[in-house]
Protein backbone atom coordinates (compact mmCIF):
# COMPACT_ATOMS: atom_id res chain seq x y z
CA UNK A 1 0.00 0.00 0.00
CA UNK A 2 1.22 3.45 -0.72
CA UNK A 3 0.92 6.70 1.06
CA UNK A 4 0.94 9.94 -0.88
CA UNK A 5 1.37 13.34 0.74
CA UNK A 6 0.63 16.64 -1.38
CA UNK A 7 -2.18 14.17 -3.16
CA UNK A 8 -3.99 17.12 -3.96
CA UNK A 9 -1.41 18.92 -5.53
CA UNK A 10 0.04 19.20 -9.81
CA UNK A 11 1.79 15.49 -9.46
CA UNK A 12 -0.45 14.36 -6.80
CA UNK A 13 -3.87 14.47 -8.18
CA UNK A 14 -2.65 12.46 -11.28
CA UNK A 15 -0.53 10.16 -9.60
CA UNK A 16 -2.93 8.86 -7.03
CA UNK A 17 -5.71 7.96 -10.13
CA UNK A 18 -2.63 6.39 -11.90
CA UNK A 19 -1.64 4.35 -9.17
CA UNK A 20 -5.52 3.46 -8.54
CA UNK A 21 -5.62 2.68 -11.19
CA UNK A 22 -2.64 0.12 -11.61
CA UNK A 23 -2.53 -1.16 -7.95
CA UNK A 24 -6.52 -1.11 -6.97
CA UNK A 25 -8.33 1.80 -5.36
CA UNK A 26 -7.60 0.70 -1.58
CA UNK A 27 -4.24 0.52 -2.01
CA UNK A 28 -3.22 3.92 -2.01
CA UNK A 29 -3.99 6.11 0.38
CA UNK A 30 -4.08 9.92 -0.78
CA UNK A 31 -3.48 12.84 2.17
CA UNK A 32 -3.10 16.62 2.31
CA UNK A 33 -3.63 19.54 4.30
CA UNK A 34 -7.29 19.83 3.21
CA UNK A 35 -10.29 18.21 1.46
CA UNK A 36 -11.94 18.82 -1.74
CA UNK A 37 -14.95 16.80 -3.72
CA UNK A 38 -12.07 15.61 -6.75
CA UNK A 39 -11.74 11.82 -7.41
CA UNK A 40 -8.61 11.84 -5.36
CA UNK A 41 -10.47 12.15 -2.40
CA UNK A 42 -14.21 9.78 -3.42
CA UNK A 43 -12.27 7.28 -5.51
CA UNK A 44 -10.18 5.15 -2.25
CA UNK A 45 -9.33 6.07 1.08
CA UNK A 46 -8.21 9.86 2.00
CA UNK A 47 -6.73 11.17 5.21
CA UNK A 48 -6.18 14.82 6.60
CA UNK A 49 -2.87 15.22 7.29
CA UNK A 50 -0.19 18.12 7.73
CA UNK A 51 2.64 16.88 7.21
CA UNK A 52 4.70 19.00 9.36
CA UNK A 53 3.24 16.55 12.14
CA UNK A 54 5.45 13.28 12.12
CA UNK A 55 3.35 11.53 14.45
CA UNK A 56 0.13 11.70 12.51
CA UNK A 57 1.84 10.52 9.52
CA UNK A 58 3.48 7.74 11.44
CA UNK A 59 -0.24 6.84 12.70
CA UNK A 60 -1.51 7.06 9.15
CA UNK A 61 1.75 4.72 7.65
CA UNK A 62 0.90 1.94 10.24
CA UNK A 63 -3.04 2.26 10.51
CA UNK A 64 -2.60 1.42 6.70
CA UNK A 65 -0.06 -0.98 6.98
CA UNK A 66 1.83 1.42 3.93
CA UNK A 67 5.01 -0.04 2.62
CA UNK A 68 5.45 2.76 0.14
CA UNK A 69 5.47 6.47 0.93
CA UNK A 70 5.31 9.03 -2.19
CA UNK A 71 6.10 12.54 -0.63
CA UNK A 72 4.95 15.36 -2.98
CA UNK A 73 4.30 17.96 -0.39
CA UNK A 74 6.37 20.94 -1.06
CA UNK A 75 6.43 24.82 -1.53
CA UNK A 76 7.60 25.47 -4.99
CA UNK A 77 10.39 28.04 -6.47
CA UNK A 78 8.87 31.30 -6.80
CA UNK A 79 6.59 31.29 -3.60
CA UNK A 80 9.74 29.42 -1.82
CA UNK A 81 11.94 32.81 -3.04
CA UNK A 82 9.28 34.92 -1.67
CA UNK A 83 8.92 33.24 2.14
CA UNK A 84 12.08 31.27 2.45
CA UNK A 85 11.68 30.31 6.18
CA UNK A 86 8.47 29.13 5.26
CA UNK A 87 10.16 27.01 2.66
CA UNK A 88 12.79 25.49 4.41
CA UNK A 89 10.90 24.30 7.41
CA UNK A 90 7.73 23.51 5.40
CA UNK A 91 10.15 21.19 2.93
CA UNK A 92 12.80 19.98 5.13
CA UNK A 93 10.79 19.76 8.08
CA UNK A 94 8.40 17.19 6.11
CA UNK A 95 10.97 15.45 4.47
CA UNK A 96 12.63 14.75 7.56
CA UNK A 97 9.21 13.52 9.08
CA UNK A 98 8.73 11.71 5.98
CA UNK A 99 12.11 9.86 6.18
CA UNK A 100 11.85 9.05 9.83
CA UNK A 101 8.73 7.43 9.22
CA UNK A 102 10.16 5.27 6.58
CA UNK A 103 13.21 4.12 8.42
CA UNK A 104 10.79 3.40 11.38
CA UNK A 105 8.34 1.48 9.51
CA UNK A 106 10.81 0.42 6.96
CA UNK A 107 9.29 1.34 3.67
CA UNK A 108 9.77 1.79 0.09
CA UNK A 109 10.56 5.83 -0.38
CA UNK A 110 9.96 8.34 -3.34
CA UNK A 111 10.04 12.10 -3.17
CA UNK A 112 10.25 14.14 -6.38
CA UNK A 113 13.73 16.51 -6.97
CA UNK A 114 14.09 19.16 -9.84
CA UNK A 115 16.41 20.91 -12.36
CA UNK A 116 15.97 23.43 -9.45
CA UNK A 117 18.92 21.56 -7.93
CA UNK A 118 21.19 23.08 -10.34
CA UNK A 119 22.52 26.80 -10.04
CA UNK A 120 24.65 29.25 -12.47
CA UNK A 121 28.12 27.37 -12.28
CA UNK A 122 26.22 23.65 -13.56
CA UNK A 123 27.01 23.38 -16.94
CA UNK A 124 24.06 24.58 -18.56
CA UNK A 125 23.28 22.48 -21.64
CA UNK A 126 23.02 18.83 -21.44
CA UNK A 127 23.74 18.85 -17.83
CA UNK A 128 24.74 15.70 -16.12
CA UNK A 129 23.78 13.13 -14.06
CA UNK A 130 27.07 13.96 -12.04
CA UNK A 131 27.41 17.90 -11.69
CA UNK A 132 28.06 20.55 -9.87
CA UNK A 133 24.95 21.45 -7.49
CA UNK A 134 25.05 24.89 -6.84
CA UNK A 135 21.65 26.82 -6.79
CA UNK A 136 21.15 29.98 -5.58
CA UNK A 137 17.45 29.79 -4.68
CA UNK A 138 15.68 29.15 -1.42
CA UNK A 139 13.73 26.03 -3.01
CA UNK A 140 17.52 24.61 -4.80
CA UNK A 141 18.73 24.20 -1.73
CA UNK A 142 15.71 22.66 -0.33
CA UNK A 143 15.99 19.97 -3.56
CA UNK A 144 20.25 19.61 -2.83
CA UNK A 145 19.74 19.13 0.43
CA UNK A 146 16.56 16.57 0.05
CA UNK A 147 18.87 14.49 -2.37
CA UNK A 148 21.52 14.57 0.28
CA UNK A 149 19.18 13.70 3.08
CA UNK A 150 17.39 10.73 0.65
CA UNK A 151 21.04 9.29 -0.30
CA UNK A 152 21.63 10.20 3.64
CA UNK A 153 19.31 7.18 4.72
CA UNK A 154 19.77 4.67 2.13
CA UNK A 155 23.73 4.35 2.89
CA UNK A 156 22.69 5.00 6.56
CA UNK A 157 19.67 3.09 7.12
CA UNK A 158 19.00 1.27 4.25
CA UNK A 159 15.82 3.16 3.47
CA UNK A 160 15.11 2.06 -0.86
CA UNK A 161 14.95 6.12 -1.10
CA UNK A 162 14.27 7.15 -4.92
CA UNK A 163 14.11 10.41 -6.39
CA UNK A 164 13.55 12.35 -9.70
CA UNK A 165 14.82 16.08 -11.03
CA UNK A 166 11.81 16.88 -12.48
CA UNK A 167 11.95 19.62 -15.30
CA UNK A 168 8.57 22.09 -15.57
CA UNK A 169 5.34 19.87 -15.73
CA UNK A 170 2.95 20.44 -17.52
CA UNK A 171 -0.45 19.55 -16.83
CA UNK A 172 -4.35 20.44 -17.01
CA UNK A 173 -5.77 18.58 -13.90
CA UNK A 174 -4.93 21.43 -11.07
CA UNK A 175 -4.47 25.29 -11.73
CA UNK A 176 -0.74 26.45 -11.64
CA UNK A 177 0.73 26.61 -8.41
CA UNK A 178 3.62 28.89 -7.72
CA UNK A 179 6.62 27.05 -9.97
CA UNK A 180 8.76 29.38 -12.25
CA UNK A 181 8.20 26.96 -14.82
CA UNK A 182 3.95 27.48 -14.36
CA UNK A 183 3.85 29.81 -17.79
CA UNK A 184 4.15 26.39 -19.54
CA UNK A 185 0.53 25.57 -17.65
CA UNK A 186 -0.58 28.96 -17.22
CA UNK A 187 -0.37 29.38 -21.33
CA UNK A 188 -2.72 26.76 -21.81
CA UNK A 189 -5.43 28.51 -19.71
CA UNK A 190 -5.43 31.55 -21.03
CA UNK A 191 -5.06 30.12 -24.62
CA UNK A 192 -8.78 29.00 -24.12
CA UNK A 193 -9.67 31.80 -22.31
CA UNK A 194 -8.37 34.90 -23.90
CA UNK A 195 -6.48 33.75 -27.05
CA UNK A 196 -3.46 35.52 -25.88
CA UNK A 197 -1.06 35.10 -23.16
CA UNK A 198 1.26 37.65 -21.46
CA UNK A 199 5.29 35.80 -20.47
CA UNK A 200 6.48 36.54 -17.75
CA UNK A 201 9.55 35.03 -18.77
CA UNK A 202 11.34 36.60 -22.23
CA UNK A 203 11.99 35.05 -25.30
CA UNK A 204 14.89 31.83 -25.74
CA UNK A 205 14.90 31.05 -21.77
CA UNK A 206 15.63 27.67 -22.33
CA UNK A 207 14.11 25.17 -19.92
CA UNK A 208 13.54 21.22 -19.67
CA UNK A 209 9.80 20.12 -19.79
CA UNK A 210 7.85 17.39 -19.28
CA UNK A 211 4.22 16.21 -20.01
CA UNK A 212 2.52 15.11 -16.75
CA UNK A 213 1.66 11.60 -18.07
CA UNK A 214 5.15 10.84 -18.78
CA UNK A 215 5.93 12.36 -15.24
CA UNK A 216 3.61 9.87 -13.59
CA UNK A 217 4.45 6.67 -15.52
CA UNK A 218 8.84 7.59 -15.26
CA UNK A 219 8.05 7.59 -10.89
CA UNK A 220 6.14 4.09 -11.59
CA UNK A 221 8.80 2.93 -13.68
CA UNK A 222 12.00 3.86 -10.94
CA UNK A 223 9.64 2.75 -8.50
CA UNK A 224 9.10 -0.45 -9.86
CA UNK A 225 12.90 -0.94 -11.07
CA UNK A 226 15.31 -3.61 -9.82
CA UNK A 227 17.21 -1.61 -7.09
CA UNK A 228 20.65 -3.53 -8.38
CA UNK A 229 20.47 -1.94 -11.62
CA UNK A 230 20.39 1.47 -9.42
CA UNK A 231 23.71 3.46 -9.63
CA UNK A 232 21.76 6.47 -8.71
CA UNK A 233 19.14 7.27 -6.81
CA UNK A 234 18.54 10.67 -5.47
CA UNK A 235 18.61 11.89 -7.57
CA UNK A 236 18.14 11.05 -11.58
CA UNK A 237 17.41 13.54 -14.17
CA UNK A 238 14.32 13.42 -16.90
CA UNK A 239 13.23 15.57 -19.43
CA UNK A 240 11.19 15.11 -22.61
CA UNK A 241 12.00 18.32 -24.12
CA UNK A 242 14.12 21.53 -23.91
CA UNK A 243 11.80 24.73 -24.99
CA UNK A 244 11.38 28.88 -24.67
CA UNK A 245 8.10 30.25 -24.45
CA UNK A 246 7.89 31.31 -28.08
CA UNK A 247 7.68 27.35 -29.12
CA UNK A 248 4.69 26.86 -27.11
CA UNK A 249 2.98 30.19 -28.93
CA UNK A 250 3.82 28.49 -32.13
CA UNK A 251 2.38 25.34 -31.36
CA UNK A 252 -1.01 26.71 -29.85
CA UNK A 253 -1.25 28.89 -32.93
CA UNK A 254 -1.68 25.58 -35.30
CA UNK A 255 -4.35 25.03 -32.95
CA UNK A 256 -5.78 28.83 -32.04
CA UNK A 257 -5.07 30.53 -34.68
CA UNK A 258 -5.86 33.78 -33.27
CA UNK A 259 -3.72 33.24 -30.40
CA UNK A 260 -1.07 36.58 -29.58
CA UNK A 261 1.88 35.97 -26.85
CA UNK A 262 2.79 39.36 -25.07
CA UNK A 263 6.17 39.61 -23.00
CA UNK A 264 6.36 41.27 -19.54
CA UNK A 265 9.25 39.71 -17.72
CA UNK A 266 8.80 39.37 -13.75
CA UNK A 267 12.22 40.14 -12.99
CA UNK A 268 12.68 37.30 -10.25
CA UNK A 269 11.63 34.78 -12.39
CA UNK A 270 13.23 35.15 -14.94
CA UNK A 271 16.38 35.26 -12.15
CA UNK A 272 15.67 31.79 -11.59
CA UNK A 273 14.99 30.02 -15.39
CA UNK A 274 18.29 31.60 -16.45
CA UNK A 275 19.98 29.94 -13.00
CA UNK A 276 18.51 26.89 -13.93
CA UNK A 277 19.89 24.54 -17.15
CA UNK A 278 18.65 24.97 -20.94
CA UNK A 279 19.10 21.08 -21.29
CA UNK A 280 20.13 18.17 -19.78
CA UNK A 281 21.25 15.18 -20.18
CA UNK A 282 19.09 11.74 -18.58
CA UNK A 283 21.29 8.85 -20.40
CA UNK A 284 21.32 7.58 -16.80
CA UNK A 285 18.09 7.17 -16.36
CA UNK A 286 17.29 5.62 -19.62
CA UNK A 287 20.42 3.31 -18.64
CA UNK A 288 19.38 2.18 -14.96
CA UNK A 289 15.54 1.75 -15.62
CA UNK A 290 14.53 2.13 -18.79
CA UNK A 291 13.06 5.82 -18.64
CA UNK A 292 11.14 6.83 -21.70
CA UNK A 293 8.91 9.52 -22.53
CA UNK A 294 5.45 9.56 -25.05
CA UNK A 295 5.02 12.82 -25.75
CA UNK A 296 6.59 15.69 -26.89
CA UNK A 297 5.77 19.77 -27.88
CA UNK A 298 3.09 18.71 -30.52
CA UNK A 299 1.65 15.44 -29.06
CA UNK A 300 1.61 17.88 -25.66
CA UNK A 301 -0.28 20.89 -27.17
CA UNK A 302 -2.62 18.62 -28.68
CA UNK A 303 -3.82 16.43 -25.93
CA UNK A 304 -3.69 19.29 -23.18
CA UNK A 305 -5.93 21.94 -25.58
CA UNK A 306 -8.20 18.43 -26.15
CA UNK A 307 -8.38 18.57 -22.52
CA UNK A 308 -9.00 21.51 -21.80
CA UNK A 309 -11.07 23.10 -23.90
CA UNK A 310 -13.79 20.11 -23.00
CA UNK A 311 -13.89 22.86 -20.17
CA UNK A 312 -14.32 25.84 -21.78
CA UNK A 313 -16.99 25.19 -24.50
CA UNK A 314 -16.83 28.83 -25.81
CA UNK A 315 -13.96 27.90 -28.07
CA UNK A 316 -13.24 27.33 -32.07
CA UNK A 317 -10.13 24.86 -31.51
CA UNK A 318 -9.35 23.58 -34.94
C1 LIG B 1 9.00 25.12 -10.23
N1 LIG B 1 7.61 23.50 -11.43
O1 LIG B 1 8.92 25.83 -11.20
C2 LIG B 1 8.61 23.64 -10.38
C3 LIG B 1 9.81 22.84 -10.79
C4 LIG B 1 11.61 22.67 -12.45
C5 LIG B 1 10.63 23.56 -11.84
O2 LIG B 1 10.59 22.49 -9.70
O3 LIG B 1 9.38 25.52 -9.14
Amino acid sequence: KILVTGALGQIGSELVMKLREIYGSDHVIATDIRKNDSTVVTSGPFELLDVTDGKKMYQISKEYEVDTIIHLVALLSATAEQKPLLAWNLNMGSLMNALEVSRELGLQFFTPSSIGAFGPTTPANDTPQDTILRPTTMYGVNKVSGELLCDYYFQKYGVDTRGLRFPGLISYGTEPGGGTTDYAVEIFYDALRKQSYTSYLEKGTYMDMMYMPDAIQAIVDLMEADASKLKHRNAFNVTAMSVAPEDFASEIKKHIPSFTMKYQVDPVKQAIAESWPNSIDATCAREEWGFKVEYNMEKMTQDMIEKLSTQYTSLDVS
